[in-house]
């Protein structure tokens, strides 16, 4: 099992390095680090477990965070209209195409690997497509996808492909930016409310 003590923190020469392309088939090691990866943010999410293991809720995890510079990420989290859930374990996931138009998170980034408090923003690509080999625990199957997603989901996934080129959120810091904000819904709710 995952804990925060696995999670390498800036500075750490991983975190720097570009992470390895992956052959397929994967071996069964680097299976069940698919799989812990994904254990890790699923039990990060539960407010009982997350608190018991010491856990920040995390909506995604990239393998060389845990110190494997491969490429594999591990996403968990739903649109920000909290409408769609996306559990994704991706290998060799690349970046084919993206909108001009740049979106970023109103309170900036945070990152697992990051442990201070960092203000400024994020510029990431509204929409993006990505190419990438999907594993499927249940059916220890693979299947080559192809995602278009856009707002917090993509800023999700540029942040951990970003990890797999080295690259850390305060690489990428700006003051201003001009572009929309991502919006939550559940924050429009409680603007409504009160
Ligand atoms: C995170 N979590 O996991 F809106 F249920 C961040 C941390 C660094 C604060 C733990 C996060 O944003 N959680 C969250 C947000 C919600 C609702 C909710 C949980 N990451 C992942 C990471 O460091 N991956 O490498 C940082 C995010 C900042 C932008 C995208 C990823
Ligand atoms: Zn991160």
């Amino acid at each position: 099992m995952l804990l925060m003590k696995d999670v390498i923190r800036e500075g750490h020469p991983t975190l720097s390095a570009r992470a390895k392309e992956v052959e397929l088939p994967l071996d069964d090691e680097t299976k069940q680090t698919l799989i812990e990866m994904m254990e890790f943010l699923e039990n990060s999410q539960d407010p009982e477990i997350g608190e018991k293991l010491g856990l920040r809720p995390g909506v995604g995890l990239a393998a060389p965070q845990i110190n494997v510079p491969k490429q594999m990420i591990a996403v968990f989290t739903t649109d920000e209209k909290g409408e769609k859930l996306y559990k994704l374990s991706l290998v060799n996931p690349k970046i084919i195409s993206h909108s001009e138009a740049l979106t970023y998170l109103p309170g900036g980034e945070g990152c697992l690997s990051v442990d201070r408090e960092v203000t400024g923003l994020v510029p990431r690509y509204k929409k993006i497509r990505v190419r990438a080999h999907q594993y499927l625990p249940e059916t220890d199957e693979f299947r080559k996808i192809e995602l278009r997603v856009s707002g917090y989901v993509a800023i999700v996934l540029q942040h951990e492909i970003d990890h797999l080129n080295g690259v850390l959120f305060v690489d990428k810091l700006v003051e201003h930016l001009d572009a929309e904000p991502v919006v939550f819904k559940f924050e429009e709710e409680e603007i409504e409310v009160k």
